[in-house]
């Protein structure tokens, strides 16, 4: 069992959120839970082909980072555990179920799976297979957005990029040389660490010579900031700030959340690594029920309220997999399309 780092502390009085933000975050968080809870189903009853790598647990980061985005407009990057990424960046659960039944109407017409979510609708680069493949991606298009302000005089042009990625990934080249980049031009660009403590059944305390990932920020001259990956508050406090600091032309930031998979590795991972303690101590500090408790203790939701959230995501999650099972398969003719951008 990994030591446990001391958790930094919020003064939740600090997050001044409407309950209309509130019911956003927490209809997001239930979204990805009860969506992946029904993956886990499909998988099991041979719906799904391949690796399918679930986010349960880590719910607060994804809704706390997204929801800090514009609606439209932003960019969100992933990995291969890409799934609630899509949702909390507004990818219909439709067009993510169909994509992991492998149907034409998925996000990715159905050829990239799992793994590879993709839409250019809502600002979403991509899931990537390949471990810190996201975080060159996603520093492009923070180039991108700023090269277009400054080098071609488009005033518009402030959309601000997120880059999701783990631990492991931390520990790759491609994080050093962008962050190098990133920090050197300013880029408007959010890189998130979902340190869940394990790169498959590697601890992290075993893999890296300075564990603590957000000092690595300070190297590059970058801000950089812990925050607690299971308090939904906090991280959108967080990331607020980011985001205000990425849009103002101050450059990125490193954000390195605290959180755990309450699965294993992926669907195919018997999960027989992990210590017992160690899953049950996390599994008390679930996001989304301390999230409730606190929205029905400050008053900002009734039980009923957040209920009626619950049964209206169970709806959309049911009515997403009778879309992805009545939806075609892709057409073997088309089999060369989508390979390069068409007009
Ligand atoms: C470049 C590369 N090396 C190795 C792998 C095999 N691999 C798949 S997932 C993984 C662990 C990554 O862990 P982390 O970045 O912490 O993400 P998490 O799975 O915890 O979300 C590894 C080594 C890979 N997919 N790509």
């Amino acid at each position: 069992m990994c030591a446990e780092r001391t958790l930094p502390k919020f003064d939740t009085a600090s997050a001044k959120i409407t309950k209309e933000e509130g019911l956003i975050l927490y209809e997001d968080m239930v979204l990805g839970r009860l969506f992946e809870d029904k993956c886990a189903e499909m998988y099991y009853r041979g719906k799904m082909f391949g690796f399918v790598h679930l986010y349960n647990g880590q719910e607060a980061v994804s809704s706390g980072i997204v929801k800090a985005l514009r609606p439209k407009g932003d960019y969100v990057c992933s990995t291969y555990r890409d799934h609630v990424h899509a949702l909390s960046a507004g990818v219909p659960a439709k067009e993510v179920m169909a994509e992991l039944f492998g149907k034409e109407t998925g996000c990715s017409k159905g050829r990239g799976g799992s793994m590879h979510m993709f839409s250019a609708e809502h600002g979403l680069l991509g899931g990537y297979a390949f471990v810190a493949e996201g975080i060159p991606v996603a520093t492009g298009a923070a180039f991108q957005s700023k090269y277009r302000r400054e080098a071609m005089g488009d005033p518009s042009s402030d959309s601000v990029a997120v880059c999701f990625f783990g631990d492991g990934a931390s520990n790759n080249g491609q994080f050093f040389e962008c962050l190098n980049m990133a920090a050197l031009w300013k880029l408007p660009i959010i890189y998130v660490v979902e340190n869940n403590k394990w790169a498959i059944g590697m601890a992290h305390d075993r893999a890296t010579s300075q564990p603590e990932i957000y000092k690595k920020a300070s190297v590059f001259n970058m801000a950089g900031y812990e925050v607690d990956g299971m308090d939904v508050l906090a991280v959108n406090t967080l990331a607020k700030e980011a985001v205000a600091r990425a849009r103002a032309g101050e450059g990125p930031t490193l954000i390195e959340a605290l959180t755990y998979r309450f699965r294993g590795h992926s669907l195919a991972d018997p999960d027989e690594l992990r210590d017992p303690g160690e899953k049950e101590f996390w599994g008390k500090r679930d996001p989304i029920k301390k999230f409730a408790a606190y929205m029905t203790e400050k008053g900002l939701a009734t039980a009923t309220e957040l209920k009626e959230i619950d049964q209206k995501i169970t709806d959309l999650v049911e009515d997403a997999v009778k879309f992805a099972e009545s939806s075609p398969e892709p057409n073997p003719s088309d089999l060369h399309r989508y390979i390069f951008a068409e007009d």
